[in-house]
């Protein structure tokens, strides 16, 4: 089920108080209705006035998805202006409704709270370009944690980097100011897709999406073994969409560079689990 939350500045005319779609409500919305996905559309000026809910939704990880409005100002009170006593239509001048010069990063401040981001772009007509960051910081403070290490009859078998204590024939390391394991620092993600109109209904397309991944630890403690860093995939779809009919039939590769990418480790055994080879292949896909 997904409900879509919209705060009422969408015409000049509609001037629900701000508050109705500020982000702190939204994201008591989801704490009051966990099972509910919650989207939050809101206009640039409404951002600015409940921005700080990012860094209360990161922090109790609140799962909103939030879509700014970008029209660089408070368009309402633009309008408004434009009618109360006709001075700044007469003059061309409307003060303090504008939030441009400098320009708001809005993705910058979603980073700087901790949020995933992303970005879409139409540099021209058929063409859309998205990017996507995340930046995820963990880290275990406390001295008195311990967590048991890679090994087989009692032997260790991977290169621990933290100090290890001996408790019987088991191998305890230190993991204080270790990062949560499978939990990659950053993720970066960035699409294009190209369409070119066949008829009325049909495109053909060509798409490809890359992935990045941060730092990612496999397990509790440090080694030189179960780490992955820098990984990458990438992936490729040439294909012919028809709206009007609902198919898509498509050639399509999936990690087409053939990275060969640490997904996972089996410590006891020092055995590893990697991504998926190189796969391409044919998809068909329709509505019913
Ligand atoms: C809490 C609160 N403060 C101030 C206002 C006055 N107000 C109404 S609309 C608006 C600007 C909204 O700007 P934006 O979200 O960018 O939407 P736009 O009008 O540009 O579409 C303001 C400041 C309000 N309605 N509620």
């Amino acid at each position: 089920m997904s409900q879509v939350v919209a705060n009422g500045h969408l015409s000049a005319k509609a001037v629900a108080p701000i508050a109705d779609g500020q982000l702190p409500v939204l994201k008591l919305d989801k704490i009051a209705a966990p099972e509910t996905q919650v989207v939050a559309l809101v206009g640039d000026g409404s951002f600015q006035f409940g921005v700080q809910a990012l860094w209360t939704a990161v922090r109790y990880e609140v799962p909103v998805a939030i879509i700014v409005w970008n029209n660089g100002g408070y368009q309402a009170n633009r309008r408004y202006l434009h009618d109360y006593g006709r001075r700044a239509a007469a003059t061309g001048k409307y003060i303090g409704v504008s939030l441009e010069s400098p320009t708001i990063d809005h993705v910058a401040i979603c980073k700087a709270y901790g949020v995933e981001a992303d970005l879409e772009w139409r540099p021209v007509q058929n063409l859309l370009l998205t990017a996507g960051a995340s930046y995820l910081h963990s880290e275990i403070k406390d001295k008195r944690v311990y967590a048991q290490v890679c090994a087989l009859n009692g032997v260790v078998v991977c290169t621990v980097e933290n100090p290890t204590i001996k408790v019987g024939a088991n191998t305890f390391a230190q993991i204080d100011g270790q990062p949560l394991p499978n939990a990659p620092k950053y993720n970066l993600n960035f699409t294009a897709r190209y369409n070119v109109p066949v008829g009325e209904a049909g495109r053909l397309f060509a798409m490809t999406d890359w992935n990045v991944q941060g730092y990612t630890n496999f397990v509790l403690y440090k080694t030189k073994e179960f780490y992955a860093k820098g990984a990458f995939e990438g992936g490729l779809k040439l294909g012919y969409e028809n709206l009007d009919k609902g198919y898509e039939i498509a050639l399509f590769g999936r990690n087409i560079t053939n990275e060969k990418n640490l997904k996972g480790v089996i410590e006891n055994y020092m055995a590893a689990v990697y991504n998926e080879p190189r796969i391409v292949g044919v998809s068909f896909r329709t509505r019913f």
